[in-house]
């Protein structure tokens, strides 16, 4: 089969997130040669430079904050996401903070309810990012985009058109240590696939990650993926402004990559929450850009593979 071709699109939103530098990130990644990284896996890459947001005139209510940047960001990647997959290429979203993946993942539900197909989220996050305004105890969007696009009550006027909402039961977070309780409450009420940290001690990457895709497979449909810097330990990722101990090590998270890629069914990436201020000499950017060669077919070794 012909490898698709990617799209780089950028997406320097950091409003949706409690500090600021988020903004940095796709440039960061740009310096760190992701396009180049792919190129020489194989892919032809178009980077399409750094999407211009819209501008929004909105209030959502509650304590919501710089809802009409994220709107205007949501808006643009919509449409570029639409573009891309209407293409036949593989979008990977340069972010920015996780609120940009309000406009990325309902893009990928407009194109799969447009090929008559669901769409799985798989969301590498140490967060769920599962909150509504009327959950959300800091106001910031980057910890309420899955529950957009899942549907959820309290985001009128984010986009123009009514959205595909994601069935919940097809959003798996992975590697999720913090939950708050009203989150918490709505998750279970959802019916959403949480996998946390004590999940993946006792079962191990592997398993989990294969039953993710073993669920995407069965329904043939899309996978979008999401990563979040700080689904990582911030040992290996400290460019991240919401740390929290315990996360995926260097060997756990390459794995996962190495699965999706593997299975040959990610349809869609997000790299998020990079925030290069807070890096050390370009660490926690290099670690998203070895990330996603793995992503995308980097060995160490070929070999045939047993793991998916
Ligand atoms: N759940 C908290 C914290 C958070 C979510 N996502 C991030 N932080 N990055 C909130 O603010 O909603
Ligand atoms: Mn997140
Ligand atoms: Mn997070």
């Amino acid at each position: 089969m012909a490898k698709r071709s990617i799209a780089l699109i950028g997406a320097p939103v950091d409003g949706g997130a409690g500090m600021s530098g988020c903004i940095m990130g796709p440039a960061a990644l740009r310096v760190a040669n992701i396009g180049g990284a792919l190129s020489d896996l194989g892919f032809a890459v178009e980077d399409w430079g750094d999407v211009t947001p819209e501008t929004v005139s909105l209030s959502l209510g509650g304590q919501t904050h710089h809802e009409n940047e994220v709107a205007g960001f949501a808006r643009a990647l919509y449409k570029n996401g639409v573009d891309a997959f209407s293409k036949g290429m593989l979008p990977i979203f340069l972010g920015g903070d996780h609120s940009l993946s309000m406009g990325t993942v309902t893009a990928a539900a407009r194109h799969a309810a447009a090929m008559g197909k669901t769409l799985h989220v798989l969301w590498l996050d140490a967060h769920p990012d599962f909150n509504r305004p009327d959950t959300s105890h800091s106001g910031n969007m980057h910890g309420m985009s899955a529950a957009f696009f899942c549907g959820e009550p309290g985001f009128d006027g984010i986009l123009e058109q009514p959205i595909d909402p994601v069935d919940p039961r097809h959003f798996h977070v992975f590697g999720v240590r913090s939950i708050d309780q009203k989150e918490g409450e709505l998750l279970r009420e959802r019916g959403v696939d949480v996998m946390d940290m004590r999940h993946i001690d006792e079962r191990g990457v592997a398993s989990l990650i294969r039953s993710v895709l073993e669920a995407v497979k069965r329904d043939d449909a899309m996978l979008h993926v999401s990563l979040d810097v700080d689904f990582l330990d911030p040992a290996c990722a400290p460019g991240v402004g919401t740390t929290v101990p315990g996360g995926a090590t260097y060997r756990e998270a390459h794995l996962a990559m190495e699965m999706i890629c593997d299975s040959g069914l990610m349809t869609s990436l997000d790299l998020v929450e990079l925030n290069p201020y807070l890096d050390e000499r370009g660490k926690s950017t290099r670690m998203l850009v070895n990330l996603t060669e793995s992503g995308f077919g980097r060995r160490v070794f070929d070999r045939p593979t047993t793991a998916y």
